[in-house]
């Protein structure tokens, strides 16, 4: 049970922070995933805890680039087991996407019980657990070059949810397409990815859902219109435009 009262004005952070705890705790997330969590919480707070603008952008461009996809690959690391696994498997279901365990920190006993939740959250097949099916991703030499040959190795459009950005540097470079969330647009993978949904995951997830769901009736030219008109680097620079407004219009208050 929480211990969070629904009355407390920072509740819905504070619940937030309860989900990677208890993964934590249930063995799904790393150590260091909580710090991630801690800088993503202060990215939020600079963007004002709402979606963005931009963000809307960037998540209708996600959901026309994972509707025209040949192979969508969807990574799943600790933090996203913990926050958000019914909507994670909810989204691979939706646009046909395989589901591949890939964790930075590596650790079997961790990347079982994260197979564990997303099949407990209705998942079928899981990428990255069988040895026999390792590929090594070229140009990275964290444990995160370890993939799956039937997933994110063969994969044309990567979700891959806070990630560290040399490996989206490295599947750039492979040819493949990256789509990630991450709060803070000043980050590597921000920087790097295709489409970057500067949100928080537990927000957006279900947005880009929806958002794939209303696209799905379009055709592929218009799709790839949406795509050819999203610019990545427009907007992130879009949404570091809104963290400094609402720092200035802090500052008048204040
Ligand atoms: O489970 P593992 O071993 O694969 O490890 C996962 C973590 C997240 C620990 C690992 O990938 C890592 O260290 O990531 P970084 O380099 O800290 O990057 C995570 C990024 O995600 C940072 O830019 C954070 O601001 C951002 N972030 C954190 N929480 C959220 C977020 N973005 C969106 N939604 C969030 N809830």
């Amino acid at each position: 049970m929480s211990l969070i009262p629904k009355s407390h004005p920072r509740a819905k952070s504070l619940l937030i922070r309860e989900k990677l705890v208890v993964g934590f705790d249930n063995g799904l997330v790393a150590k260091e995933g909580l710090l991630a969590h801690g800088r993503g919480e202060a990215f939020d707070y600079l963007l004002g805890e709402k979606t963005g603008k931009a963000a809307l952008q960037a998540i209708r461009a996600a959901a026309a680039q994972i509707l025209v996809a040949e192979m969508p690959v969807i990574s799943v690391n600790g933090n996203i087991a913990a926050l958000c696994p019914k909507q994670i498997v909810k989204l691979s279901k939706q646009i046909k996407a395989k589901l591949e365990v890939n964790l930075f920190y590596v650790n079997e006993k961790r990347k079982q019980a994260i197979i564990k939740t997303l099949k407990k959250n209705g998942a079928n097949e899981i990428l990255g657990s069988k040895i026999t099916s390792s590929k090594k991703l070229p140009g990275i030499d964290s444990a995160r070059r370890i993939v799956d040959k039937d997933g994110i190795f063969v994969a044309d459009v990567v979700i891959v949810p806070l990630e560290d950005g040399d490996r989206t540097m490295a599947l750039r470079k492979a040819g493949k397409t990256v789509i990630t969330f991450d709060l803070n647009p000043l980050s590597r993978t921000s920087q790097t990815a295709n489409i970057t949904i500067v949100d928080n995951v537990t927000r957006a997830i279900d947005l880009l859902i929806n958002e794939s769901k209303k696209l799905s009736k379009k055709n592929k030219k218009s799709l790839q219109k949406i795509i050819d008109d999203f610019d990545n680097k427009k907007n992130l620079r879009e949404n570091i435009i809104q963290i400094k407004n609402n720092l200035t219009r802090s500052a008048k208050i204040a």
